[in-house]
């Protein structure tokens, strides 16, 4: 790129290497910037696209990103070096790029900002090691709870729980307390927030943000280079700058967040986008702030803009579950990933990438997710999550798939979520029970039964939804594992309140939908292409 590399002969400046994922002016690496004499450094490189084959509209969505950031950051006067992804010499790594900036620019060190991957993390150790200058590994400072102080709360206790931490969050930071006292009364408007969608009801329309020049050239480097990865571009529209991210974030709050705790886990057929805020991608690349966005939505809470309820729902969500995963993947690894506490080691099935099956549920949510790199937290959670945990669906193949198809997916986030919250591999660090569910949730919250070629009411046999078998078939094969478990107690009783037959049953419906998925992964799809995708 064009970046300004002022002083490259022989300034003895620091050298700032800013990730793809912090681009923020008020990123740690960045905070005490010279602008005399250092250099901000910023790379696109294949290693990052490719350790997993990202969706096309997560490379777009970052390398535009990254484009317009340093942009922004030449026009405020610095030296940006930036490194597209075909200049010539790119070696295609971040150490590869590290190491000739650093021919480059012969910096008396490198300061960087602590990476949300452990795999980054470990290639940050070596440069200490390897690189013949000072490296400052910086903490991330766009976290509410420092990782330190997490591993603190964490240390000794072997089941965590996201409510104490949330409770603790509430008081440190005083977002909606009144004094010492939650705003309402209550921690916690949870039961508030699972309405189904109402027959008629009309979602708002969500704001979309059309590529500019700079956008367009990225989208069609993404296409050249990564066009067999799975995904979608036409559709693009993810705000690519802090300005289109603060205009998401005021349509959010005015448009949506009054609303937003009614149908949090609501879904409907061609409504993917609901209530939700839409703002993950822009949070975790560091377009806007976790903090910034928590007291927008306490400022609408006071102001009367929207209801406490929908508020708190939303807070939580932010400042609860997601400062919890990031502490909790910290404390956690490198081992966290290694566990696999209910033995499941089904492959993924192909439907996963295509769409292709007669679960409509798990066809609408795939090809949402194909369409725009996001589904939004029911939908992970409760049709491909839950299709995974109760399909005994192997939890290495299952977090790859979601670190490739959402434009937010990151490891710090995805694995927790994952690893923890949908296949209970991590058996119970991160949640007290599995959320298995039968078809019947599916239909309670969303329009997806009444056009499927399943029926939900049906338990058993070819017409029945396989959401209700593989629920009790679950519960059947994991029985010593989770019967003791408190909160397990009911769908156990009822288990054990089967006759042999049913048992059975289930058993046999169980076994002949699962033979069928590893017999046939789907129509067009072979073997080949699956591997061709991942
Ligand atoms: P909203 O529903 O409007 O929520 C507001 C914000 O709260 C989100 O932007 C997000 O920052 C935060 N949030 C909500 N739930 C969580 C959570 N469980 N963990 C962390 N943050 C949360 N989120 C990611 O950012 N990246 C991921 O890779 C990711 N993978 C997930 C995988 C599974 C299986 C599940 C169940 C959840 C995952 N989530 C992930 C959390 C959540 O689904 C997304 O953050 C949310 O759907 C993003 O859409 P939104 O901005 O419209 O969120
Ligand atoms: C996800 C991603 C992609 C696709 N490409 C780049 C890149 O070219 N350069 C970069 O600095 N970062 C990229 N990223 C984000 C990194 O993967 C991310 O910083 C690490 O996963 C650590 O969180
Ligand atoms: Fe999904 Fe079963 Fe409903 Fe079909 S009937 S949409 S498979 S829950």
């Amino acid at each position: 790129m064009a970046g300004k590399r002022r002083g490259s002969a022989a300034t003895a400046g620091t050298l700032r290497f800013v990730l793809g994922d912090q681009l923020t002016r008020r990123v740690s690496s960045l905070v005490d910037l010279d602008p005399e004499r250092d250099v901000v450094l910023i790379v696109e490189v294949r290693d990052e696209a490719t350790y997993v084959r990202h969706h096309k509209q997560k490379i777009a969505f970052l390398f535009a990103a990254m484009r317009h950031f340093a942009a922004e950051l030449e026009a405020e006067g610095l030296a940006v070096d930036y490194v597209r992804l075909t200049d010539a010499g790119n070696t295609g790594s971040f150490t590869g790029e590290l190491e000739r900036a650093v021919a480059r620019h012969r910096p008396d060190r490198v300061v960087v900002t602590e990476p949300g991957e452990w795999r980054v993390w470990e290639m940050m150790q070596d440069w200490r090691e390897t690189l013949a200058i000072p490296v400052e590994i910086r903490a991330d400072n766009r976290f509410l709870c420092p990782r330190e102080d997490f591993s603190r709360w964490a240390e000794g206790r072997h089941h965590l729980r996201m409510e104490t931490f949330y409770r603790g969050m509430r008081r440190r930071t005083g977002l909606l307390m009144d004094d010492d006292e939650p705003a309402g009364g209550r921690w916690n408007y949870d039961p508030e927030n699972r309405k189904r969608l109402p027959k008629g009801q009309q979602p708002p329309d969500r704001i979309g943000f059309q590529p500019d020049a700079v956008t367009r050239q990225v989208i069609a480097l993404v296409e050249a280079e990564f066009g067999d990865h799975f995904g979608d571009l036409t559709g693009f529209s993810w705000p690519v700058t802090r300005a289109d991210a603060l205009a998401a974030l005021r349509h959010f709050l005015a448009d949506a967040l009054p609303t937003f705790g009614d149908y949090q886990d609501a879904m409907k057929t061609g409504a993917p986008f609901l209530y939700h805020a839409l703002l993950s991608p822009a949070l975790n690349a560091g377009l806007l702030t976790a903090e910034e966005v928590c007291w927008a939505a306490e400022r609408a809470y006071r102001d009367g803009v929207a209801p406490l309820h929908c508020v708190e729902g939303f807070i939580r969500q932010i400042l609860g579950w997601r400062e919890y995963v990031r502490g909790l993947y910290w404390a956690r690894m490198p081992g966290y990933r290694d566990s696999n506490a209910l033995g499941a080691g089904r492959d993924l099935p192909w439907f996963y990438w295509s769409g292709e099956t007669a679960l409509n549920c798990v066809a609408q949510v795939v090809g949402e997710t194909r369409a725009h790199a996001y589904a939004h937290h029911i939908q992970r959670l409760m049709v491909t999550g839950n299709f995974a945990l109760i399909a005994g669906l192997d939890p290495a193949q299952v977090e790859e798939w979601y670190l490739i198809v959402f434009a937010d997916a990151y490891e710090w986030v995805e694995l927790p979520n994952v690893h923890g919250m949908v296949l209970w591999a991590d058996g119970g660090v991160m949640g007290s029970k599995p959320y298995a569910a039968s078809g019947a949730y599916i239909d309670r919250m969303s329009d997806y039964c009444a056009s499927c070629a399943y029926d939900v009411k049906v338990k058993a046999g070819p017409e029945a939804c396989p959401f209700n078998y593989l629920y009790w078939n679950f519960l059947i094969e994991n029985e010593e594992r989770l019967a003791g478990n408190q909160r397990m107690a009911m769908p156990y009783r009822t288990l054990r309140g089967l006759s042999d037959r049913r048992r059975a049953e289930i058993r046999r419906d169980a076994a002949a939908f699962l033979d069928s998925l590893q017999a046939r992964p789907g129509p067009d799809q072979s073997g080949d292409q699956t591997d061709r995708v991942r």
